[in-house]
């Protein structure tokens, strides 16, 4: 029997109603999946391995009430996808935004489970986080609202269970306020959670590691070709944990890296940042509009985005959806070689399509964008055995997984013509572990 994938997109989009970016990244991963499935694993339909892939194992919804610093009652919603654990533990990150919701958390719940699939590490996927609004917050309300969102969560957590993360807007500050909490209501130091400070049981490279992780996957787009990215124009969105070290590493490969952004606007330094620039930038912190006003080269292009910025590699390292069909004609137009996912599903469908159509390189961030989760991995592996390892130590483990991440994609996704089609390979290539998994595991 043949699935059919108008059939399954339909049956999708009528479960999944007020959805819109849950159902695009699932009609975008049965594109490719289900054309495999029906040449090479029939079987799969019967046993609706798709129809039971796509359905969270279990979500969790809960109120979150604090007080502000005037003493007033707010509340927030909290949340964890609980989305798959065929292969290893629940795992993946905490956003806190007000633009968090159901169909967000699933989106991004759906893409972890691939791309902790392509990691070769034991590790089963979530997502989950607050519509809370960290902007213009005190620390101590900071602290008091991670305090009362893990006085729900804790619960539902563990670290042979779930191991969540930080995600936009939740970074090491609220990590050690989440992992704070925790232990004081278990009154267990344990890997629960990852991203830790590097003093109480956090990894090296954790930090850089979804950056880092995405310029070894560029670098070895190039390599292929017989190229490097010495001298090669860098466009980078976003000025967040991601794009920051994106650009470090960049700059550290010999790229000129000429671009970061906010949801302000885009900052543009043609001649390109370097390791002084990038300090300044990360002592301004949210601030990089007033980036220009220390150095004379750059100007801040306000409420406008990097891509229509002559480059030769973009970076999309900020959220969902920022790159549109018509941005996307601007990248190819402008002589763009190369998309690179840091962000998840940056690039729309109309978008990715433009890319793949004018046959260049496009990675999709369930493999670009990998490394942060590994690295996740790895922190969970020393806590377990109470190790410790050396930057150089994780960093090679790194590279050498975001390398194995690269050939899954290439052994699946290159075309009869020789085109890598990264985006193909990595749907592939992460959806046939866990199905074969699923397979082996029954009915459950
Ligand atoms: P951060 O919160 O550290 O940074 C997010 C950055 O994106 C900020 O500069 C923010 O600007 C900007 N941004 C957010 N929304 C918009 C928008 N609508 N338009 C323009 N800029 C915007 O988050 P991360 O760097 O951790 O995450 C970025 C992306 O990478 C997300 O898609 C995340 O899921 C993904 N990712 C993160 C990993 C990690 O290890 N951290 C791992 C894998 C993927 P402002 O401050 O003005 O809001
Ligand atoms: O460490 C993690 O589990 C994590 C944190 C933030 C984002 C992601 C991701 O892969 O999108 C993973």
């Amino acid at each position: 029997m043949t699935i059919h994938l108008k059939d399954f997109i339909h049956y999708v989009t009528e479960l999944n109603q007020n959805q819109p970016e849950f159902i695009q990244s699932v009609s975008n991963f049965s594109e490719d999946v289900i054309p495999f499935i029906n040449e090479q694993y029939p079987n799969f339909e019967k046993l609706k391995i798709l129809e039971r892939l796509i359905e969270p194992e279990r979500i969790i919804i809960f109120k979150i009430t604090w007080m502000d610093d005037l003493n007033n009652i707010q509340i927030n919603r909290g949340y964890r996808v609980q989305m798959s654990s065929i292969i290893g533990p629940y795992k993946g990150g905490l956003r806190f935004s007000p633009t968090v919701n159901l169909s967000v958390l699933k989106f991004l719940a759906f893409e972890q489970i691939f791309k902790n699939a392509l990691t070769g590490i034991s590790l089963g996927a979530a997502k989950g986080g607050s519509d809370f609004n960290p902007k213009n917050k005190t620390d101590n309300e900071i602290m008091r609202f991670c305090q009362s969102f893990m006085n729900e969560l804790y619960r539902h957590i563990g670290s042979q269970t779930d191991i969540p993360a930080g995600d936009m807007g939740v970074g090491q500050r609220e990590i050690g306020y989440l992992f704070g909490q925790y232990k004081k209501l278990r009154n267990q130091f344990s890997g629960v959670i990852t991203g830790k400070g590097k003093a109480w049981g956090g990894s090296n490279i954790r930090p850089e590691a979804t950056g880092y992780g995405l310029l070894y996957f560029v670098e070895l787009i190039y390599k292929e070709q017989n190229s490097t990215l010495k001298n090669k124009i860098i466009t980078i969105s976003g000025a967040g944990n991601v794009a920051y070290y994106a650009a470090e590493k960049a700059i550290q490969l010999g790229a000129k890296v000429v671009s970061l952004s906010n949801s302000k606007g885009t900052l543009y330094d043609p001649e390109g940042l370097d390791s002084n620039k990038l300090k300044r930038i990360a002592a301004l912190g949210k601030d990089i509009d007033e980036f220009p006003l220390h150095y004379s080269s750059a100007q801040f292009l306000t409420k406008q985005k990097p891509w229509s910025i002559p480059c030769d590699i973009a970076l999309p390292c900020a959220t969902e959806n920022e790159i549109t069909e018509k941005d996307a004609l601007n990248l190819v137009a402008n002589g763009c070689k190369c998309v690179a996912e840091g962000a998840n599903m940056p690039s729309t469908r109309e978008a990715f399509k433009v890319f793949i159509n004018a046959g260049i390189n496009y990675a999709p961030g369930k493999a670009a964008n990998a490394g942060g989760v590994v690295v996740s991995g790895l922190e969970m592996s020393q806590n377990a055995t109470g190790l410790r390892w050396t930057n150089d130590n994780v960093d090679d483990k790194l590279k050498g997984i975001m390398e194995s991440i690269y050939k899954t994609c290439t052994k699946y996704g290159t075309e009869k013509g020789g085109y890598i089609n990264y985006l193909k390979g990595a749907n592939i290539g992460g959806f046939i572990k866990v199905a074969q998994a699923m397979q082996a595991q029954g009915i459950v």
